[in-house]
Formats: C-alpha cells, structure tokens, sequence
C-alpha cells in the first residue's frame, strides 16, 4: 500500500487529489472522489459564493471524509471566497494561477491545510516561508492555466526547494505516471484530465467524448499573447483563438474572444464556440468509470510498478 506524508496531513487513505477544474469540479465529482480515499476538491472558479457553499453543503452531506476547494486567484470575488472558506472551515485549500500569500495567515488560523500550486521553485520557496503545509507542483502537460516546466523537471527541483511535502500533477493518469512522480520525491499527485472520463463528472456529453477519443497530440496552449497560457483541445475555437494572436487583433478583443467558451465547452457541448480544456495525457483517458475505479487503478498499476522498481538492478 502506497501511504505516504500526504495521506497522514490530509488524513486520506490514497496520496491522491482530484484537480480543481473550473466549471466542471462540483459536489458530486469531489464526493465521488472523497468517498473513494482521495482528496475530492471543489471548484471555486466556476460559480458565485453562495454556489461554493452549496458544494460545500453537499459533500458533507455526502461524506465526513477530508475534501477541499480550490480558488482560482485570478478569478472574480476571490476575497469573498477566502472567507467562506475560513467560516467553512473546510479540510484543504489549494489555489491556483497567482500567489496566494495574503490569505494564507486567516486560512491557517480555521486550521485548514494551505496547499498551493506553485510553476517554479521560487514560487514553492515563496510560499513555504508564508506557512504553506504543502505544494503541488504543477507541470505544463495539464489542462487548463499552464506554466512553462515540464512535471519531468519542475517535480525533483521544488522537491530539493522546499522542506514541505510535494504533491507532483501535469500529465499523471495512471499507475506508471502516479510511480513515477513518487520516483521523482513526490509524497502525491493530483490528477484532473483523468477524472473527466469518470461518470461522477458533470461535464457535456460531446466533452466527454472528445477527451474519450483525444490522441497524445490532441491538445494546443493558446493564451500566451496576453500572458495566462491555457492547455485544451483543439477544436475550432481554440484554433481560431491560435490564429488570432497572431493577427493584428486589439488585445481586448481577444480577451473578449475567450469570454463564454469554458461555459459553452462543460455545460452546452459546444463544438464550434467551446473551450475543452484537457491535458496532455488526454490519449491514455479511454474509458468512463466511477471515479473510485480509476483511483484504485492508479495505486494498483503504480504499487506494482514500485514493487519491481529495482528489477533492473544487478
Ligand atoms: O489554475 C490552474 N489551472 C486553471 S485555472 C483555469 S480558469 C481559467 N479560465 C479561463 C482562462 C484561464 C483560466 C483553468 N485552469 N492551474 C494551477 C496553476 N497555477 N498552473 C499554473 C499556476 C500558477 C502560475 C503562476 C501559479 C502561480 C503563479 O504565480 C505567478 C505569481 O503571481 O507569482
């Protein structure tokens, strides 16, 4: 069994978090994934304060096991959030694209597990001296906001960077990546693309589908123009977005041109105007299973692996 500083911080049975995905994590996808043993996280990015503390409502409802929440720092009402949170009291916080320090003392005095994730070292660094319990290390192969390491590189450099646990995410999907994120010091992984194909998740059927037939080179980062780059599918809209910032569109327009998409992609199945944000690893996501199947089978594949890891070795 894989048990590792995380499960013991968080009080989890598999060193596993469920990315916050805006508009998509909601109650049910985070329960799911509680229930199972990981970290089920809900989505602060996706609705207003009064929808957070619904979701929040619900997994209790659901579950006494730990969950958390995710605030996207470079969202709308972020201040509002941080304190729902802290009157909430709710197990873990993880944010999100940006640096988080100014809530970290009001969160940490509700007893909640700080745990941001960090594109660089320094940022690790940052944090760590503000009081985070852990980072997640976040490589560019993940949907959605992306820095520019790779998992492969950024995971050992925030693991020799920082005295606290490091949760590894970007392009883990299954038992090899989970092993091989524990192989490169990480106590954890979070993982998001992967649980899109789980039936718990809410999203559109046509995103389901298209993550379900995605290949290796199925994704595009566009974004980079007005400096937030961002991972997904490519499809009509992301290509016309690509081609845009190479035009001598206003930078306005081409913020407006993204307003909607994420919405029209989780919730319409939009193929013409939808954003999919989707990760790299989106050519090993198969098949829709309950979200406790794919965790088992993360741990299953990884355990076996870890066990035979010095077969090589005469
Ligand atoms: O946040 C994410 N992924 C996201 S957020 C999101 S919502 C969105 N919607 C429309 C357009 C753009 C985004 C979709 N996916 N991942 C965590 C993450 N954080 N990845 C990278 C970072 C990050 C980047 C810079 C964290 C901190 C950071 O710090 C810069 C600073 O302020 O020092």
């Amino acid at each position: 069994m894989i048990y590792t500083s995380v499960c013991e911080m968080v009080g989890i049975k598999y060193p596993i978090f469920q990315g916050g995905m805006a508009h998509i994590s909601d109650a049910s996808l985070a329960a799911a994934v509680s229930i199972a043993g990981g970290l089920g996280i809900i989505t602060a990015a996706s609705g207003d304060t009064a929808w957070v503390e619904e979701q929040i409502d619900a997994v209790r409802a659901a579950t006494d096991n730990p969950f958390g929440v995710n605030v996207m720092l470079m969202g709308k009402n972020v201040d509002e959030i941080a304190e729902l949170l802290a009157r909430k009291k709710v197990s873990v916080v993880t944010t999100g694209a940006g640096n988080p320090e100014k809530y970290i003392p009001m969160w940490k005095e509700a007893g909640i597990k700080v745990i941001p994730v960090v594109p660089s070292s320094a940022l690790a660094k940052l944090v760590a001296r503000s009081g985070a319990d852990a980072v997640i290390a976040e490589g560019g192969e993940s949907g959605g906001h992306v820095g520019d390491m790779t998992t492969m590189a950024l995971v050992p450099q925030v693991c020799d960077a920082v005295d606290i646990p490091v949760i590894a995410a970007g392009g883990i999907a299954d038992g090899r990546g989970a092993a091989a994120a524990f192989m490169l010091g990480a106590q954890g992984i979070q993982v998001g693309t992967a649980f899109l194909a789980a039936k718990e998740c809410n999203i559109s059927e046509v995103y389901k589908k298209k993550v379900l037939n995605a290949g290796d080179t199925a994704t595009i980062v566009t974004g980079r123009r007005l400096g937030h780059p961002v991972r997904s599918l490519k499809s009509p809209f992301s290509r016309a977005y690509a081609k845009a910032e190479y035009s001598d569109i206003s930078d306005e327009d081409l913020e407006n041109m993204g307003v909607g998409t994420l919405r029209a992609a989780v919730k319409d199945g939009d193929e013409k105007h939808g954003c999919f944000l989707a990760g790299q690893i989106s050519g090993l996501v198969n098949s829709e299973r309950p979200a406790a199947e794919i965790i088992k089978d993360i741990f299953d594949g990884a355990e076996k692996i870890l066990n035979g890891a010095n077969k090589w070795v005469k």
